[in-house]
């Protein structure tokens, strides 16, 4: 008995020494955490086609929603793509890796007004993906007056027809620049009156959604939506009454890079996909399926007129030198703007 039980033994330390080979190696893969709807399914399959790299896809919908996910998962991610400000503060906690461009010969294609931003002054860290604006999503045959203000966005005579984003950043934003202030505000009394104006907007709001928005508007369920660009001009290629404008007031314009978290455990597969992603066929095709703004020149030359005549997905200047960025707003002087947001979803 005492033999068999040491053979046994010898058989599974011996298979547990065994080196991984031949058709037991694992696959070549690599994580892709995104936001929803952000990338032509296809493109996925065609990489895979092409390098043999399996994607593995996740999914997010807020960017404060995401950076906790990549904080308390290490390694489980290796490619992800945060939000500018996301990216300021990813890079200082120390939750990026550098990117070897030596792996990125397509960075050519990607406009140079958009590399070096502030969010990551050397673009050690970051490649473009895409960038655009927030505004209001209108449906013209429920609107009767001019939609140029945030403004319309509390008119009682919409009630019940009007969609906000349930995204802090977002919708405190719209309301610290109907108010005059900056977006990136930290003073309190600034983002208290924020937060009393969104919770005195509450009773007329229909619903707080990100993803579902799009589709909501296109099938006619509310006049009036804030919503980004891409997901605007989705909508609108569904329904021919539907608009977008970036109110006078102001608003955010911003731009969604690709990065590699310092755990990736795959990121030679996360720089081969952002070189596959920057590629101005791939570009192209992504920027046809989302509709946001794309940084690939090569992409836009191709797309022609379709987009340099479109003013949702090719803002003019007066639209974007009424926009600011977002920033990182560290932890401690986040705590109030948290405060005020809660404030405004527990209301009623
Ligand atoms: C697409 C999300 C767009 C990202 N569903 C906005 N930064």
């Amino acid at each position: 008995m005492k033999k068999i039980v040491s053979l046994l033994c010898a058989l599974v330390l011996c298979c547990a020494m065994m080196p991984v080979s031949g058709a037991f190696a694992a696959e070549e893969e690599v994580a892709v955490y995104n936001w929803f709807d952000y990338m032509d399914p296809e493109v996925f399959d065609l990489f895979e086609q092409e390098t043999g790299i399996h994607v593995v896809p996740y999914y997010f919908t807020t960017n404060e929603e995401m950076i906790v996910q990549v904080q308390y998962n290490p390694g489980a991610y290796d490619l992800v793509f945060p939000s500018d400000y996301i990216v300021e503060k990813m890079v200082r906690l120390g939750m990026l890796a550098e990117i070897n461009y030596d792996n990125i010969p397509n960075l050519v294609n990607i406009d140079e007004n958009l590399l070096n931003p502030d969010y990551d002054p050397e673009n050690k860290y970051s490649v473009p993906f895409m960038w655009g604006t927030l505004g209001i999503l209108y449906n013209v045959t429920m609107v009767e007056e001019e939609v140029d203000s945030w403004s319309i966005l509390w008119n009682e005579k919409y009630a019940n027809r009007i969609y906000m984003l349930d995204s802090i950043r977002d919708t405190m934003g719209i309301a610290l620049k109907y108010l005059g202030y900056s977006m990136n505000s930290t003073d309190l009394f600034e983002l208290r009156e924020a937060s009393d104006l969104l919770i005195a907007q509450k009773p007329i709001v229909k619903a707080y959604y990100v993803d579902e928005t799009k589709e909501k508007m296109a099938a006619g369920e509310a006049a009036l939506a804030l919503m980004w660009s891409g997901d605007a001009l989705f909508a609108m290629e569904l329904n021919e009454d539907l608009d977008y404008v970036v109110p006078q007031e102001g608003s955010n314009i911003w731009v969604d890079p690709m990065v590699i978290p310092a755990t990736a455990k795959n990121k030679e597969n996360a720089e081969k996909l952002i070189n596959f992603l920057c590629r101005p066929d791939i570009a192209q095709r992504n920027c046809e399926y989302i509709w946001y703004s794309s940084p690939n020149k090569a992409a836009i030359e191709a797309m022609g007129e379709d987009y340099t005549e479109n003013l949702t997905i090719n803002p003019s200047q007066d639209i974007i030198d009424r926009c600011e960025f977002f920033h990182d707003i560290p932890e401690d002087e986040f705590e109030d703007f948290n405060d005020e947001w809660e404030r405004v979803k527990d209301a009623r």
